[in-house]
């Protein structure tokens, strides 16, 4: 990745205006993301909180709602964050925006004992509430509604060439994907995908586990998960402004 003295000149200014957006997943019990959809910009840290049962964060094209991104690059992921029903800590995961024209789809991939995404779990970022590609379609489609399917497919057709999902968290090239605060507990260990901008996922400590060092301030960490909950985050694009 190419580092330029110019882009380390905006990192101050991006470090201020940038904000972390709270996402809720399963909140008391319900099969759903809150809120369902955010606007954001570059820079940006959008971060989920798992309150319950086994969800995940998993990105698709408008498309496919219920299916992981495969190109044009591979769609970033959670993974399964289970919960345990007496629990008091809850995991947290968190992707950093890096291009903030290009609406991205996410949806939970749970299907036990049914697919959670046909009950309309799923979540959008930067989709233009009037446009085709809205993120009320993209749920509809989601559950199954013919009219919001074939809407989705036209809507990704037209589009073609163009945006097509292409730029997203998994596009950092060189996945300069870094680390926040893991928990320090024992247990956590590195899990990585393969696929660029995931590459720096790491699995963090048992969600009752200390905080760890990797808590302090990491120089290039792009963000930093505060208290003791086990957190997983993968940081795309950003850290490499923070370098
Ligand atoms: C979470 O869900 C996945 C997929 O259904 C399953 O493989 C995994 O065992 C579940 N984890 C727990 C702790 O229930
Ligand atoms: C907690 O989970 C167990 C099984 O995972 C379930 O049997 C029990 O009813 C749950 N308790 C509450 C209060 O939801
Ligand atoms: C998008 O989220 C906002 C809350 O942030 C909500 O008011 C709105 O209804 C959502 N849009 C759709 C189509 O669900
Ligand atoms: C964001 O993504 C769009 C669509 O792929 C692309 O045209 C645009 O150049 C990207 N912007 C940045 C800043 O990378
Ligand atoms: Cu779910």
């Amino acid at each position: 990745m190419r580092f330029s003295l110019a882009v380390a000149a905006l990192a101050p200014v991006l470090s201020v205006y940038a904000e972390e957006i709270l996402v809720t997943v399963g909140a008391g019990g319900l099969l759903a993301f809150n809120p369902t959809n955010v606007t954001a910009k570059v820079g940006d840290t959008i971060s989920f909180q798992f309150q319950s049962k086994n969800h995940s964060v998993t990105q698709s094209t408008f498309a496919q709602p219920c299916q992981i991104q495969t190109t044009p690059a591979q769609g970033i992921d959670s993974d399964y964050q289970p919960v345990a029903n007496t629990s008091t800590t809850f995991p947290q995961w968190s992707f950093t925006l890096d291009n903030d024209t290009t609406p991205l789809w996410f949806f939970c991939k749970q299907t036990n004992p049914a697919p959670h995404c046909q009950k309309g779990m799923v979540f959008s970022v930067n989709a233009k509430p009037d446009g085709p590609k809205s993120f009320a379609v993209y749920q509809a489609a989601a559950m199954g509604d013919p009219a919001a399917v074939e809407a989705a497919a036209a809507a990704s057709a037209s589009a073609a060439g163009g945006a097509g999902g292409a730029a997203g968290p998994s596009d950092s090239a060189g996945g300069a994907a870094q680390t926040g605060g893991s928990g320090g507990a024992p247990g956590g260990a590195a899990q990585t995908d393969g696929a660029g901008a995931i590459s720096g996922l790491t699995g963090a400590g048992s969600p009752t586990g200390p905080a760890g060092p990797g808590n302090s301030n990491t120089p290039n960490s792009g963000f930093r998960v505060g208290g003791s909950a086990a957190s997983l985050v993968a940081v795309a694009g950003l850290s490499l402004f923070l370098l």
